[in-house]
């Protein structure tokens, strides 16, 4: 064990995450927001007292407003916080901005939200600290924004990093730091703790790193089970779990070839309504959503057409709804008699399902 303890684990990894995102966008964007407590969500005395606040600038921050709190709740936090509506068609342009910036640097590249993804630069030649510094220039250029980086050798000391010194800061955490600063992190702040664990955590009397690092493995997997053995490594500053290559998707789709051609309208329905169920259930599965849906035909005489609709929220995942707009540019297509041999349907304009239910449930 004590050597592999001593096996150096060389990988360089970045994460990166933009400042109070939606609301830095909002002040970049409007002066007048830069001096006061501003709130990103619907004003709850406009909006029947609904609506969710999406994350807040420092300034609201101090004031105790935070990200998923009710927009009432928050204004009796900070009663003079001022509510800007969310504005996801502007931060899904930047987000897509901020990642093409990322791929100057690498193609190893996994995205976690709209602001925010790791970057394994190991096969960069420059150093690491260099690199983050050039990605935040960058980034500044580019969007006139600001985010704050760490920059490890593996994921969970990197994101610890960047959320060392935020805003607009970057942290090196390097081989020789590593594990003192996991031994002097307090436990709420190991990854994947959450109040339950954290409530164990009170009973056992152990409040950071140091006293996690005290814990044999046995004892962890008997309080915490599976999740015992990530603790251990976490407190060892030891993680391996690789910079998943996620790069968001260009479209997702289906599509049925038909060896005896369909000659009648209702084999299409049916047809269509199946491959909008194998879609629905892809993108559900990948937690994707999209904004333009495609509708491809080819007939008997292998004339293919594609036809697309664009709208400017994203779908609903609803496979008839889906399957209804197919048969509307199908009939557009093919008024009269047809022979088809092949239907698909494909999303494309997709977008991470992630922080899209706040907008939903802000609609009020
Ligand atoms: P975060 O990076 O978690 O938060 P942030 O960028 O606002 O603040 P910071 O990184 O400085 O701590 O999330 C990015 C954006 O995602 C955020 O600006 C708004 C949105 N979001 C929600 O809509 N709901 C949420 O519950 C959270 C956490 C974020
Ligand atoms: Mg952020």
């Amino acid at each position: 064990m004590s050597e592999f303890l001593q096996a150096k684990d060389h990988r360089r990894i970045l994460h990166v995450d933009i400042d109070a995102f939606y609301a830095q966008v909002e002040m970049r964007d409007n002066p007048k927001l830069r001096q006061v407590p501003l709130g990103i969500g619907r004003d709850p005395d406009q909006h029947h007292g609904h609506g969710v606040i999406a994350t807040a600038n420092y300034i609201a921050r101090k004031a105790g407003v935070h990200s998923a709190m009710g927009a009432i709740e928050a204004k009796k936090a900070c009663p003079n916080l001022v509510f800007v509506a969310p504005n996801f068609e502007k931060y899904r342009a930047i987000s897509a901005q901020i990642h093409a910036i990322f791929h100057e640097f690498t193609d190893m590249i996994e995205p976690v939200a709209l602001d925010e993804a790791y970057l394994d630069v190991s096969a960069n030649k420059m150093a690491a600290p260099t690199l983050a510094a050039q990605l935040r220039h960058r980034i500044w250029e580019e969007t006139h924004l600001t985010c704050s980086v760490g920059v490890s050798y593996n994921k969970v000391l990197a994101k610890l990093g960047s959320e060392h010194h935020k805003p607009n800061g970057v942290t090196v955490i390097p081989h020789d730091l590593a594990q003192d600063f996991m031994l002097n992190l307090p436990i709420r702040k190991f990854r994947g703790v959450g109040q339950k664990t954290l409530e164990k955590f009170e009973k056992l009397g152990v409040k950071d790193g140091r006293d996690l690092f005290a814990m044999s493995l046995d004892d962890l997997r008997v309080h915490f089970g599976s999740f015992g053995d990530v603790l251990y490594w976490q407190a060892r500053a030891t993680h391996f779990s690789p910079v998943k290559d996620r790069s968001v998707r260009q479209s997702v789709g289906k599509e049925s070839t038909f060896e005896f051609a369909l000659h009648d309208r209702s084999q299409i329905e049916a047809a269509f309504k199946d491959l909008a169920e194998k879609v629905v259930a892809n993108m559900t599965k990948r937690k994707l959503l999209g904004r333009t849906l495609t509708v491809k035909i080819r007939d008997e005489q292998f004339k293919t057409q594609t036809k697309g609709i664009t709208q400017s929220t994203t779908f609903d995942l609803d496979p008839a709804f889906m399957a209804r707009q197919a048969m509307l540019i199908f009939d557009e297509l093919y008024p009269e008699e047809f022979a088809i041999r092949l239907l698909g349907i494909t999303f494309s304009n997709i977008v991470e399902q992630k922080y899209e239910a706040v907008s939903l449930f802000d609609q009020f």
